[in-house]
């Protein structure tokens, strides 16, 4: 069948635009299925079949049961998509994105007619059970929202925030809302809710991967992510005046829900297969009422597929980033950081001077609320290879010299280990060689002349080195 998937103009910084590209440039990752399928668990079944057999294609499911709305899933399962979205090569996609956010760029408010207002619906015309109803797991409570981000004003600041926030469908026009305690949008709302008021926010669905990278930018709540997604994309981001309050949105984004998180209300949400790969049980959790839903007459519904790779590439990258930012504040020689698992962190530093493996340390753990495992290695061991971490785990660290362990601090409340909600241990293992690397008991070896001059077919058969098989 031949498939036309958008007109687009491939120069605009939209989502529809983005998966075109790649469509066009690498038809190998990008599938679309034809054949109608149930938004209850069929979605998330193709990407772990898929997942199985190591392929990670955006899929674009023409039909879905129940909805006129298409759904796209899986856009960033790969590190070299994410990273072109923001114009760099997957190796330098940390550097590329502290860059760019050094220059955070204004949106722009355009003239005449925006994409994302082609449809209005407003007051009783808002029926969210039109949209895909997409059950990812097995013991979630029910359908969500997964690829939504927040755009909300702060009441008392007056600065914008966004994040991504998950959604779990209520009625026609109520979702629960989860904000993670001590995170950015839960301020915004306990400030809210302390004025009495509910907190107005647009939420976003359909974003360009570079706009959802900034979305995930882990800063100081001073830092308005709003303007570092248009300075991620490389440009500025196109906005109109929301329909139901004072808020300007992306003019280019597939679909918006105008509401309010509400004051006070508190509803049953969960189970849901999380991030962390666990299915967590029911909690209360705010209430979003939705006043508006606007969106394009063509739109299709930008889902993410929870807890597979589509989910934590996108997020690692910007918190990969924050902390080796944060790193370099205290260790100006920190060579690389990695967010190998939920909750963990590898960074490698040379070290130049005593207790800078300790001050790594102190960096991350003081920069993000999720982590709560560092290990700090020296800069022979690359720490995108576990098992050399572990080595130097078990070669270079004595525990109670080495590890730091602080209790009771704020951490995540979707960590399945803690006893109370949002409040974790954190640890710290200094793994690099004491006192200094160059001082260390050194590493075997042979002369490297040797091997230098070293030719195998001196020694051994060649009809033994043409085997490749598991006997060689
Ligand atoms: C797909 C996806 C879903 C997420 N869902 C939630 C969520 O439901 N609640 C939440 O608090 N954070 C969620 N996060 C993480 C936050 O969006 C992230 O920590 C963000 O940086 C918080 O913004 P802030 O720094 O402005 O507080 C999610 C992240 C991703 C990538
Ligand atoms: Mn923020």
């Amino acid at each position: 069948m031949l498939f036309f998937l958008w007109e687009v103009d491939c120069i605009v910084v939209e989502l529809r635009s983005f998966i075109d590209r790649i469509r066009r440039e690498s038809p190998e990752e990008f599938l679309t299925i034809s054949r109608e399928v149930d938004p209850r668990f069929e979605i998330t079944a193709l990407v772990v079949k898929l997942e199985q057999e190591r392929r990670f294609p955006i899929l674009f499911f023409e039909k879905v049961k129940g909805t006129k709305f298409p759904v796209v899933t899986n856009v960033h399962s790969a590190r070299r998509r994410l990273a072109s979205a923001i114009g760099s090569e997957p190796r330098a996609a940390v550097a590329n994105y502290l860059r760019k956010i050094e220059h955070p760029l204004q949106p722009v408010e355009i003239n005449g007619s925006a994409p994302v207002k082609e449809v209005v619906l407003k007051g009783d015309q808002v029926d969210l059970r039109c949209l895909p109803q997409i059950v990812h797991h097995q013991d979630d409570a029910g359908p969500y929202l997964t690829a939504a981000i927040t755009l909300a004003k702060d009441p008392l600041s007056g600065r914008l925030n966004c994040s991504f926030n998950r959604l779990m469908f209520i009625d026609k026009n109520h979702t629960s809302i989860h904000l993670t305690l001590a995170k950015h949008l839960w301020e915004c709302y306990t400030n809210a809710e302390k004025l009495g008021q509910p907190l107005q926010v647009a939420v976003i669905l359909g974003a360009h991967p570079a706009w959802s990278l900034g979305a995930l930018n882990i800063g100081s709540i001073d830092e308005e992510e709003f303007y570092l997604m248009g300075a991620l994309a490389g440009e500025p981001i196109e906005v109109v005046s929301a329909e139901t309050m004072d808020l300007q949105v992306p003019a280019r984004a597939e679909m918006i829900l105008e509401g309010e998180i509400l004051p006070f209300e508190r509803v049953d949400e969960g189970p849901f297969g999380e991030f962390t790969g666990y299915s967590l049980g029911s909690r209360k959790r705010e209430v979003f009422v939705i006043k508006a839903i606007t969106h394009r007459r063509d739109a299709f519904l930008h889902d993410i597929a929870v807890g597979h790779l589509d989910h934590l590439l996108l997020s690692t990258i910007p918190m990969e980033a924050n902390l080796f930012r944060s790193v370099r504040a205290m260790v100006p020689s920190v060579k690389a950081v990695r967010i190998p698992a939920p909750f963990t962190c590898y960074v490698s530093i040379e070290k130049k001077t005593e207790g800078q493996g300790k001050n790594a340390i102190l960096a991350v753990l003081g920069s993000d609320l999720y982590i709560k495992h560092v290990i700090v290695v020296d800069h022979d061991i690359d720490i995108f290879d576990d098992q050399r971490v572990q080595w130097a785990v078990g070669t270079r660290c004595q525990a109670d010299r080495d590890v730091t362990i602080i209790g009771n601090v704020g951490g995540s409340d979707l960590d399945p280990s803690d006893l109370k909600d949002g409040v974790s241990a954190k640890m710290g293992i200094d793994a690099t060689a004491k006192p200094r690397l160059d001082s260390f008991t050194p590493r075997h070896r042979v002369p490297q002349e040797l091997l230098d001059h070293m030719d195998l077919k001196d020694y051994v058969p060649a009809a033994w080195l043409a085997k490749k098989d598991g006997a060689r």
